[in-house]
């Protein structure tokens, strides 16, 4: 028996049962590789679903991190901390914005722009309480409380919650002209995922969040961007948005924030926008902690040098030839941006696919059936992608 394998059933024995993780049980992280309990190495194709952009414990952000731990780690907000303002300046420049409100998981983030966007609906649009309507979309994912997996339209996350949150109107992902019926007096927001990732990263269609962010303007109607996932380097540019140039009226962010080391999220916006909370509305324990400020410092800081998003475009170009030059007998559609992909494999499903990859050392993960989400850290050299690749290629060849 391996020296360090580990007994799996006899330590799950206490895990709730709301995963169904692939059978590998991780010990180490190192850049784009990981090392289950037995020695074995793999490629992460998945990286944390975007939240390990900079790979396994990058150098630069362990270092933040560790430096933080001998300083301190928690304040709470009932006193400031020296290194929250230091956040928030950096990250209102990134985006272009004059607020961040700090939360800690993407869908607090979510929860605290729809929050926003009620209040601001209410107390600057004009909008009769309690009427306002949030316009979602079909195929979102945007996190699992209550109120999110009320719009939901998949089955798992939504039924058996109830009663679900009202005040959502949803309409088909990627049409602008039913994002333009479904607009009323009462509507203060469309919350929309720039590149849908749980759906498959679909891309919509060139000049759509174009169109949202000019009916947004028009109708006076506020244009969250969930860029919980697309954003932060993962398709090549700093957000998703930017591939067209849109500016939305709140960027909603996590995953990378944090570093792939904790969760960091936030919600970043203009005055007029953000400014309508007042102090005791709205919080977080956790939120704006200076130890995740610390690392989100470092993270904003390898963003605006650019090269993180550079290298995604780069290596995006082969990244999405080899993809797509997969036989069609094997994959049907790929969807590529930057180092971020949707393949749809033929024959067999998307769980069978990811369970034969671990045998040839690459992890990465199913999503509704026969889909592939491919998203390694955006720091893998490019002999690590062309290997993650050739045996992606092998195992969908053996299929
Ligand atoms: C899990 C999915 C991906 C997100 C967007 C908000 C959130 C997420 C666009 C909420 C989170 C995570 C959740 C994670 C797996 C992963 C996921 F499969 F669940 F749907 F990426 F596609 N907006 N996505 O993608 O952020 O509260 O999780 O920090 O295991 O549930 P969170």
């Amino acid at each position: 028996m391996a020296a360090s394998s580990f007994d799996l059933a006899r330590s799950h024995a206490h895990v709730a049962n709301n995963y169904h993780p692939l059978a590998v049980c991780l010990s180490r992280g190192d850049g784009a590789w990981v090392e289950d309990v037995n020695g074995t190495r793999y490629l992460d194709f998945l990286a944390g679903y975007s939240a390990l952009n900079f790979g396994h414990r990058h150098p630069r952000l362990v270092a933040a991190a560790t430096a933080q731990l001998e300083r301190m780690t928690l304040t709470s907000r009932a006193f400031d901390n020296d290194q929250l303002p230091v956040f928030c300046d950096a990250l209102a420049e990134l985006c272009g914005m004059d607020l961040v409100l700090p939360m800690n998981t993407g869908a607090e983030a979510v929860e605290t722009a729809l929050k926003t966007a009620r209040k601001w609906g209410y107390e600057v649009k004009g909008v009769p309480e309690p009427k306002a309507e949030i316009i979602v979309m079909s195929g979102n994912f945007h996190g699992r409380t209550i109120s999110i997996i009320s719009f939901s339209d998949d089955p798992a996350a939504h039924d058996h919650f109830g009663p679900h949150t009202p005040g959502f109107v949803k309409v088909p992902y990627g049409d602008a002209a039913a994002v333009e019926a479904a607009i009323t007096e009462h509507t203060v927001a469309v919350l929309v995922e720039p590149i849908q990732g749980e759906a498959g990263v679909i891309t919509p269609p060139d000049g759509y969040l174009t169109a949202v962010r000019e009916l947004c303007t028009r109708h006076r109607v506020l244009m969250l961007a969930d860029e919980i996932q697309s954003g932060l380097g993962r398709t090549g540019r700093t957000f998703a948005c930017d591939h067209e140039g849109v500016r939305p009226d709140a960027y909603i962010l996590g995953k990378a924030l944090g570093g792939g080391i904790l969760p960091v999220s936030a919600v970043v916006a203009p005055t007029d926008v953000l400014g309508v909370f007042a102090p005791g509305q709205h919080g977080s324990t956790f939120g704006g902690n200076p130890l995740a400020a610390a690392v989100g410092v470092e993270v904003i800081r390898m963003l605006r040098e650019g090269e993180i998003q550079q290298r995604a475009r780069d290596l995006g170009v082969a990244f999405h030839d080899r993809l797509a030059a997969l036989p069609s007998s094997q994959v049907s559609a790929v969807r590529t941006r930057g180092l971020w992909a949707g393949i749809d494999v033929v024959g067999r499903s998307g769980r069978e696919v990811c369970d034969g990859l671990v045998a040839r050392g690459v992890l990465t993960k199913d999503t509704h059936g026969h889909t592939l989400r491919l998203a390694p850290p955006l720091t893998i050299s490019a002999d690590d992608l062309a290997l993650g690749l050739d045996r992606l290629a092998d195992e969908l060849a053996a299929g």
